[in-house]
């Protein structure tokens, strides 16, 4: 951006307010909001070495991990920042078993609902590797006034007004869409703002890098042993073999890979069978996010991850993203087998 102005997050979601199909500034101010609590989490996490932040905090979540102390307090920050916006009825987190209802008078009336997962790529907190928070944006289905109810989360992706992640990485940035593109902001510590970085990011079609837990590999679907041999094999036409990068957080790997090109996988396995990662807090605004950077993002077995109707809060779900053409050859040799989601 050469002798550009710099533009902040808020000034460009003033300007793309009036795009949204709800035009009435609040989805502008919820975005706002998010960017707050963003920073408050950035903060912490940039001391989390030097204050007593690290580690387990002796809880363990519906999913039967341990939870970090982080990764409450990436809970109860955006909670406590969406609860005071006054135009979100309730939130779903992974760090919690039921939905959050807020029953306050504003928020009650509030048109929207949130779906997140905090701190994502918990493994990695204490030992200084990229984590993020990952967060959708719906509007509820139930009538305003009444409190927000478990079917007002269990919407199809396709219904996400929005959808973004914060990376706090080496640099903090938080990229989101409202279906207008992908675009990214990197925070300037220096004036405390996420500045515009990445505008309309585009994934290439085809990449070279392919991202998976390959210690898993004895227990993958024969049609990912066989695209990961694929990917190995020398082809100098098509830039073979590929780059194996994997950091074990989704958000900086799918980070990396939607601006370098690549494919993330995390299938399902035969000690996870439907998947690791979870449908609402995690694949559904990564999947919005590659689709709207022109990438794809789809269970392994031709279905759009933005389709998919969950039928509960925590569903997992085998998750295949990234450059177009590296996720439809994974799932041609998928389709190879006789073995359907
Ligand atoms: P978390 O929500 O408990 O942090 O787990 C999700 C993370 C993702 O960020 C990452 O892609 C995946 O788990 C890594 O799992 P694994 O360690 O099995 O490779
Ligand atoms: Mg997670």
């Amino acid at each position: 951006m050469k002798g550009a102005q710099v533009q902040t997050l808020n000034e460009v979601i003033i300007q793309q307010q009036s795009a949204f199909p709800y035009a009435k500034g609040e989805l502008s101010r919820l975005l706002t909001h998010l960017g707050v609590a963003a920073k408050i989490v950035h903060k912490k996490v940039n001391k989390a070495g030097l204050v007593d932040i690290l580690g387990e905090a002796g809880a363990i979540n519906i999913q039967g991990e341990d939870q970090k102390k982080l990764d409450i307090f990436a809970d109860k920050t955006f909670i406590s920042s969406f609860k005071s916006s006054g135009i979100v009825a309730g939130v779903a987190t992974e760090e919690q078993d039921e939905i959050v209802v807020f029953t306050d008078n504003l928020s009650v009336n509030g048109n929207y609902i949130i779906c997140m997962d905090p701190l994502d790529g918990s493994s990695n907190i204490d030992v200084n590797v990229s984590i993020g928070t990952i967060f959708s944006i719906y509007r509820r289905i139930s009538s305003p006034g009444t409190p927000v109810v478990t079917e007002d989360f269990l919407q199809e992706g396709n219904k996400q007004v929005a959808a973004g992640y914060v990376i706090y990485g080496s640099s903090t940035m938080l990229v989101y869409t409202t279906g207008l593109g992908t675009t990214g902001f990197t925070l300037d510590p220096s004036i405390g703002e996420f500045c515009l970085s990445n505008q309309f990011m585009e994934t290439p079609k085809e990449g070279s890098i392919y991202s998976i837990n390959e210690g898993n590999y004895i227990k993958f679907p024969q049609g990912v042993k066989d695209y990961l041999k694929y990917c190995q094999v020398e082809d100098k036409s098509t830039n073979r073999p590929y780059s194996s990068r994997y950091i074990g957080s989704l958000v900086a790997d799918f980070h990396r890979n939607l601006i370098k090109g690549g494919i993330f996988i995390y299938p399902r396995t035969s000690s996870n069978p439907r998947g690791k990662l979870r449908l609402l807090y995690e694949c559904n605004p990564i999947a919005f996010l590659a689709e709207q950077a022109g990438g794809l993002a789809t269970n392994g077995y031709g279905k759009r991850i933005l389709d998919v109707k969950p039928k509960e809060l925590h569903q997992r779900i085998s998750f295949f993203t990234g450059s177009a053409n590296m996720v439809k050859k994974a799932e041609s040799f998928m389709s190879k087998y006789d073995e359907k989601q």
